[in-house]
């Protein structure tokens, strides 16, 4: 079905025909389903397509730890405050596996952080919104957690291999993440007034932002049609925000809370909720770097980074002097 691939012109997909010996026999592994492995031939689209959506990933990761570390000192119990710690430094696993497979497409984690603190690089959307009340880490991991396995499931079969198995061992975790914030937000929702009407405000504010997560629209894709073919993505971004609705609005309606989309309501004829899109001028402002968090997000990465200079240079003078040890013990 997707034996194609982006035209040079940037429009429309090849198909088998068109390409040449090379790109055709890359293009028949892909839809036989076999892994394409870094020492493989692959063309350079696909390489650099590939390096922008795992880099991506992986700095959405790294960035998405802050909305959650803000909550780690405010956490309401001993319990809740190490769990919460234990999920924010599973998230910086995720970023480095996630690192450590794009460098297998010939970047360095350097190159890539370099791009992110710079601005030059995205991440999600969803964290350059604020993370106002402890209902919001509820919030946080019920929907966010919640929508980045509806879309990581799919990329366990991606066609890049250390890709694919950086998405097994991630999908075990945001399975856990979801689970702690729907059960903060069961909390929350069973519990006195105020609570009930955190829980609502959290779901109130983190309801569209999510759904932006999925990506724009499919008919303001650019890259869905050719990394589609290549099956460096399994599904539209429609597909999935369509799957995340279906999923999600039984969980509210379990908490007696209400998803802020009047016009929801399920559809027999599609199997499937209709609900209101989001501001998409909204989505397209925020990853133009003018949401209410991203300079704030960007400044704290960087003083991460700089802070850290010292603990880098430490490392990399102690891996010299090993191996100059090393050197002088075999002379
Ligand atoms: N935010 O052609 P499109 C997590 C950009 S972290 C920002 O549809 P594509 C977690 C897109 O990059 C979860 N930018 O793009 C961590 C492109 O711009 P460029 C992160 C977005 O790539 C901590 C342009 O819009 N998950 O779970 O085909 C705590 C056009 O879009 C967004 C992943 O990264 C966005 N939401 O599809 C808790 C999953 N959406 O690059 C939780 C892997 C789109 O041309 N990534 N853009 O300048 C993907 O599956 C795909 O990259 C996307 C977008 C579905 C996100």
């Amino acid at each position: 079905m997707y034996a194609q691939m982006v035209k040079s012109t940037g429009q429309g997909v090849k198909s088998l025909d068109e390409m040449d010996p090379q790109e055709r026999a890359f293009q028949e592994r892909i839809n036989r389903d076999e892994k394409i492995e870094p020492k493989d031939w692959m063309p350079a689209a696909y390489r650099k397509n590939l390096i922008r959506q795992i880099g991506q990933h992986a700095h959405s990761e790294i960035v998405g730890q802050l909305p959650e570390g803000n909550w780690i000192t405010r956490a309401p119990t001993l319990e809740r405050k190490a769990i919460l710690l234990a999920k924010v430094q599973d998230e910086a696993g995720h970023g480095l596996y996630l690192y450590c497979a794009a460098e297998t497409l010939g970047v360095s984690r350097d190159e890539l952080t370099e791009d992110l603190l710079s601005g030059k690089m995205k991440y999600s959307s969803i964290f350059n919104y604020p993370t106002l009340t402890w209902a919001d880490m509820g919030a946080v991991g019920w929907l966010v957690d919640g929508a980045a396995i509806m879309n990581q499931v799919p990329l366990q079969r991606t066609s890049f291999g250390p890709y694919a198995r950086a998405m097994v061992r991630i999908c075990k975790e945001e399975s856990f993440h979801q689970r702690q914030g729907y059960d903060i937000m069961m909390k929350m929702a069973n519990g006195s007034d105020a609570q009930k009407r955190m829980a609502q405000d959290a779901l109130n504010r983190f309801w569209y932002p999510s759904l932006m997560m999925f990506g724009p629209s499919d008919k303001d894709s650019v890259h869905s049609a050719q990394s589609m073919a290549w099956k460096i993505k399994m599904n539209t971004n429609d597909e999935l925000r369509q799957k995340f609705v279906d999923q999600t609005v039984p969980q509210a309606e379990y908490l007696g809370l209400t998803v802020p989309d009047p016009d929801i309501a399920w559809n027999e004829e599609k199997g499937g909720y209709d609900f209101t899109e989001p501001d998409w001028s909204e989505f397209f402002d925020v990853i133009k770097g003018n949401g209410p968090c991203n300079v704030e997000r960007l400044a704290a990465r960087n003083k991460a980074w700089d802070e850290g200079r010292w603990v880098r240079d430490a490392l990399l003078a102690h891996g010299e002097k090993r191996r100059a040890a090393r050197v002088v013990a075999a002379e």
